[in-house]
């Protein structure tokens, strides 16, 4: 694991000075993150007279929809070499873009492309780009703030608060370990440029369909504590999701609400939504002495220290999921 940060700041500034037509990518079924950054550099580089569109890929949360309005969203373009730059925004491999965009990592003619991330990464991942990429920060919204002040640019106020959205997400509302004296500071200048956490706080958790309270009282129902009641589990099933009208995204505070239960140091969110073997999604939360990351590898996912996830790949059924992370909790939990 290596962090890339020194002196991305001359190449970062010379691409956006020279760019104008710019495509902004983020991973696969986006979050708040990757949303919040996106719609912020989206925004930002329109008000400095550029064309930025964004390709969202897979599916996100009705809830963040407002941070889009307006903005130029485009299909991902089989032709790249009509932009200047690539943007890669809460994500640094092209596989992290899903299935789809995988034909991006050998395109001809690729444009430039610069990288804004902190999920971890390994040496061997790394290609040609200008990468401001840093897993001390909070979120990619920090990082993505450092860009944007470096760049001398004032945002527009809707990409304050996008900005602000990001880190407040990634950082579970500034309660997690993340939220550093850093991110803080980001948040004080978005506040001092017009942004209002009450606002955020009030679009992020007000107003949320009856269908996801539904679901959740379902998903809580299956709630079961393993490993002498150091693993909490939780189901997601087809037959829920019908049930109650809700859809996969409507589970976002799931897997941490297991975390919550006195004793648990690992929760994991199975989610069946009936599309067969090896799209049993695994969502995985810890506390500070698990790297839940380090489990989320062994079944080719990733994520964060404290917040990971992957697709079992030998599961077909919610069950055989859960069974075979029975089978490796037990080692994480015992080192
Ligand atoms: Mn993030």
């Amino acid at each position: 694991m290596t962090d890339i940060v020194p002196d991305w700041r001359p190449a970062a500034l010379e691409l956006l000075n020279r760019s104008r037509k710019i495509l902004i990518l983020t991973h696969h079924n986006p979050d708040g993150d990757a949303l919040g950054s996106s719609a912020a550099l989206a925004r930002t580089l329109i008000g400095q007279g550029r064309q930025a569109d964004i390709a969202l890929i897979g599916a996100w949360a009705e809830r963040l929809n407002f941070l889009l309005t307006g903005l130029f969203l485009v299909e991902l373009p089989d032709n790249l070499a009509v932009y200047d730059l690539l943007l890669l925004l809460d994500c640094h491999s092209f596989d992290r873009l899903g299935p789809a965009a995988k034909k991006l990592a050998v395109m001809k003619n690729r444009p430039p492309v610069m990288v804004v991330d902190h999920h971890p990464l390994d040496e061997a991942e790394t290609f040609k780009a200008v990468w401001l990429h840093q897993t001390s920060a909070s979120s990619t919204g920090e990082l993505t703030w450092a860009l944007i002040k470096a760049w001398g640019v004032i945002p527009p106020l809707l990409a304050v608060e996008a900005l602000l959205v990001a880190i407040t997400m990634d950082t579970g509302f500034f309660t997690q370990n993340n939220t550093t004296a850093t991110s803080l500071r980001a948040v004080a200048d978005l506040v001092d440029l017009g942004g209002s956490l009450d606002q955020i706080n009030r679009q992020l958790k007000n107003d949320l369909p009856l269908r996801r309270f539904k679901l959740m009282g379902l998903v809580l129902n299956t709630l079961t504590l393993y490993c002498g009641g150091r693993l909490a589990v939780m189901i997601v099933t087809p037959a829920f999701l019908e049930q109650t009208g809700a859809v996969i995204t409507d589970t976002e505070e799931l897997a941490e609400m297991g975390r919550q239960v006195v004793g648990v140091i690992l929760s994991a969110l199975v989610k069946d939504v009936g599309q067969g073997f090896g799209t049993i999604r695994v969502s995985l939360r810890s506390r500070e002495s698990l790297d839940a990351s380090a489990l989320a590898r062994v079944f080719g996912g990733g994520g964060h220290r404290q917040a990971a996830a992957y697709d079992d790949p030998h599961a077909g059924t919610a069950g055989v999921a859960v069974d075979n992370l029975l089978r490796w909790a037990e080692i994480f939990l015992n080192d």
